[in-house]
């Protein structure tokens, strides 16, 4: 049975990666923090569901400043493999608080390469990078050639952090890899986030419980995903028999105002009616024209989107909906 580790469990990509692993019989440890658990209701049911089958879910209490901690974890454990996909991952909030974003983002990501390298064996590690390394790109769309050129905090911290373990593969010849993602959802996002932010807004406006909308540019384009096609990338990319980097895109643009446009009319409603500007949501500085060519991820490990954007729109709308009134109900 294989053993796997993964920081940020309890978080979208965290949540279906632990559900696909135990799905292919892995024993999973996840590390959480503490006070992040359990308020996640898939994440409850995660919980719930492993421990029918058998206890293959293990929950470690440890932040990532706590290197003794981990350490013991890792030399207690011996995962085959480890996916680190634990940060601050808000782009707009890494600009008021950047010290301990480059901490955890960056020396984070350190910390615990330092630690992988002094297993023995060292297990295979991804690193659950961000297209924000490319912020403002040399070239359109970007590939994993591609000059880092980031424009937030967080972009800064996740390129030392991506940087970090291709210097570890190279010089330690750990089998390390950067999993490059762009933007990807799923009902499981966090509601901060603007595509959540659309659906559940549409939802709750269609029940009458809310009746404003608040958003920065409706013009910001990114390359949007589904996150379950991700993570099934993650773990073929630690699958295959040589270590790389690798993006995960869809190779499509689409703006703020598509999801709009898709969630509003999906429930009959005109979001003009109720989207206002509020300057809080626009950034300091906005990438442009992230947007990635996953040749790479299609050719060498056989990955394809399993989702159209319109379907992952309403599917989020739908479960956003369905959401609201259990709610209602309850
Ligand atoms: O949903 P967002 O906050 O995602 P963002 O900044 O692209 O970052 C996400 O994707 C990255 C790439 O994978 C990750 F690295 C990162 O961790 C995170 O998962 O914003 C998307 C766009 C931005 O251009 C933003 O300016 O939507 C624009 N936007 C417009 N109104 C808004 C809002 N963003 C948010 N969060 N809230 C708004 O009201």
């Amino acid at each position: 049975m294989k053993r796997a580790i993964i920081t940020g469990v309890s978080g979208q990509d965290g949540s279906y990666l632990a559900e696909l692993l135990l799905s292919h019989d892995y024993e999973v440890h996840g590390i959480v923090r503490k006070q992040h658990y359990p308020s996640r209701p898939w994440f409850d049911n995660l919980v719930r569901q492993a421990k029918l089958a058998g206890q293959r879910l293990f929950l470690h209490q440890i932040t990532l400043h706590d290197t003794t901690a981990l350490q013991r974890l890792l030399s207690q454990v011996c995962p085959h493999e480890v996916y680190h996909l634990a940060g601050q991952s808000h782009v707009g909030l890494s600009f008021d608080i950047p010290e301990s974003t480059c901490d955890f983002t960056g020396m984070g990501t350190l910390r615990l390469l330092e630690i992988v390298r002094s297993c023995s064996p060292p297990p295979r590690f991804l690193h659950a990078s961000s297209s924000e390394i490319f912020g403002i790109p040399a070239q359109v769309p970007q590939d994993e050639t591609t000059p880092h050129h980031p424009v937030s905090p967080y972009g800064a911290a996740k390129s030392l952090a991506t940087n970090l373990v291709r210097i570890y593969r190279e010089s330690y010849g750990l089998f390390a890899c950067n999993a490059i993602c762009f933007n990807h959802e799923s009902p499981r996002r966090g509601t901060s986030f603007v595509t959540r932010k659309i659906t559940q807004a549409a939802a709750r406006i269609k029940l009458g419980l809310e009746s404003e909308l608040a958003l920065g540019d409706l013009d910001a384009q990114r390359d949007w995903g589904y996150a379950p096609d991700f993570v099934s990338g993650f773990h073929r990319l630690l699958q295959h028999h040589e270590p790389m980097d690798c993006i995960f895109a869809t190779g499509q643009l689409h703006r703020v105002q598509d999801w709009l446009d898709i969630a509003f009319n999906h429930l009959d409603l005109d979001w003009r009616n109720y989207v206002v500007f509020d300057p809080r949501f626009a950034r300091k500085a906005e990438p442009t024209l992230l947007v990635g060519r996953p040749t790479r991820a299609q050719q060498v490990l056989h990955w394809t989107p399993s989702l159209s954007f319109d379907a992952m729109v309403i599917r989020m709308v739908e479960h956003d909906l369905q959401w609201q009134r259990m709610r209602r109900a309850a």
